[in-house]
């Protein structure tokens, strides 16, 4: 394997570092959609105050790299303007510590926690004005931190944020969140990441940088052509339309047709798709977590099941994505199938012939500690048979430059809050910091993989 190969681990700010509001953190739209779990993004796991400690445990587990994500209003509590010192010395600090740690850093910009301020002001992404804002945001970052930071990922899971509107915040700046705003909102990130991507390119030279995408292969329900074609259809319409815009600068005719018929008209510049070509990725992270089977749906009088959301998972007169029942789940119904890692990948790498990160891959359970060892048999049979699939894909020349566990340490669930933990060490009700047997499992194959035995 690859000396250079990235065997890391991944997290985000308003999942891990706690002190919420404080130390001039300005708040983001993740308060308006976490508020059920509020409390515990409040605290997260206080990675604010213990990445000293969580650094040294990176360490001793043998990580080549830490990704990251800089909370946008720690640095710019209102989105813009002065940057809040405080803030950007931790990121400082911490990304200090890596370089000591010899561990590289994965920064993502911005991974869900828009400024609220900028919401408030216009409308956030549903505006052409966020594009300049987060620009302003991404050219201090790269000045300020580029002579450590040689990774960097745009946008996470933008695909995700048109999915789930309330992670654009419309409602909070006065706005509905209708699929017209949601598609705008998503072209107007597109172009941000891509001139991101140019900047980066002036700036940082020697510097790698692309977007973060969820991914899940699309597998046809039945052999019968028209779940064949329902299964490409949703794959262009959720995951597929974001990549070739960014990696491609088109939105395929098919696309086209599929926002017409939704009466969705988006406002295009001619300069948007020069831009767009400028800024192409170096890589593309994909997070990939599951796949799904899609049959066909026929047509009914109400068509668009959710109508006016973005990403139905059925669409009448095109495809319903399911669960495959022959393949077990996690406890909250995630699929678990290994071979669609390869299989992602090898779609990917087909379609952009661009290198890949796996900037996410990781299990969600209920452990617990009752002293002892926490046995997480479970989660290291899901990297286990994971790891092996990504090996083959590399044995199919495949460019992977790295795998990252979503989590490091536990971390608070996006969608779960802090029932449901990913990490590799257990943070309990005190914080404190304890190595579950994964842990020991990844140090294992870090070090025979890069042939440190
Ligand atoms: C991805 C996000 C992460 C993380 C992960 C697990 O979509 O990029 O932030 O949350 O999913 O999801 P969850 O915590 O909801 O199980």
């Amino acid at each position: 394997m690859n000396k250079n190969f990235l065997w890391g681990a991944s997290s985000s700010s308003f999942q891990s570092e706690g002190m919420w509001k404080k130390a001039g953190q300005g708040p983001s739209v993740i308060e308006i959609e976490q508020h059920g779990n509020l409390q515990s993004f409040q605290i997260g796991v206080d990675f604010y105050h213990h990445y000293k400690n969580d650094i040294k445990l990176m360490k001793e587990a043998g990580l080549k790299a830490f990704r990251f994500s800089i909370s946008w209003s720690r640095v710019f509590p209102t989105g813009t303007g002065k940057p809040n010192a405080v803030g950007v010395n931790f990121y400082r600090n911490l990304i200090n510590e890596l370089a000591k740690a010899k561990i590289e850093p994965i920064v993502t910009i911005y991974h869900f926690d828009y400024p609220l301020a900028l919401v408030k002001k216009y409308g956030g992404w549903i505006s052409r004005k966020s594009i300049a804002d987060y620009l302003y945001y991404c050219n201090f970052l790269f000045k300020e931190f580029g002579n450590t930071v040689k990774y960097w990922v745009t946008i996470n899971e933008q695909d995700h944020i048109v999915k789930i509107p309330q992670r654009l915040g419309f409602k909070h700046g006065g706005f509905k969140e209708h699929m017209q705003d949601c598609y705008q909102a998503n072209h107007y990130m597109s172009i941000a990441s891509s001139l991101a991507i140019k900047l980066c390119h002036t700036i940082l030279p020697k510097a790698k940088i692309g977007p973060a995408v969820s991914y899940q292969p699309y597998y046809p329900a039945t052999e019968k052509t028209q779940d064949i074609e329902a299964a490409k259809t949703a794959n262009l319409l959720t995951q597929k339309y974001i990549l070739d815009l960014q990696c491609k600068a088109t939105y395929s005719k098919k696309f086209q047709n599929y926002l017409k018929e939704k009466s969705i008209h988006l406002k295009l510049k001619p300069d948007d798709f020069k831009c767009l070509k400028e800024g192409k990725p170096d890589f593309i992270g994909i997070n990939y977590y599951s796949s799904n089977i899609v049959k066909f749906l026929p047509s009914e009088s109400n068509k668009g099941e959710i109508e006016g959301k973005p990403i139905p998972k059925k669409e009448y007169g095109l495809y319903a994505i399911q669960n495959d029942p022959t393949l077990p789940t996690t406890k909250w119904g995630w699929t678990i199938d290994p071979k669609g890692l390869r299989i992602a990948l090898e779609q990917i790498y087909q379609q952009y012939h661009l290198p890949i990160l796996i900037t996410e891959n990781g299990y969600g359970d209920e452990d617990k500690f009752l002293g002892g060892n926490i046995t997480d048999s479970s989660r290291i049979k899901y990297l286990k048979d994971h790891i092996n699939e990504l090996i083959k894909a590399i044995n199919e020349n495949i460019p992977v430059m790295g795998y990252c566990i979503w989590s490091f340490t536990d971390v608070i669930s996006g969608h779960n809050g802090s029932d449901k933990r990913y990490g590799l060490i257990y943070v309990d009700k005190n914080m404190n910091r304890i190595p579950k047997q994964s842990f020991n499992f990844y140090k294992n194959i870090i070090r025979r993989l890069n042939g440190d035995v």
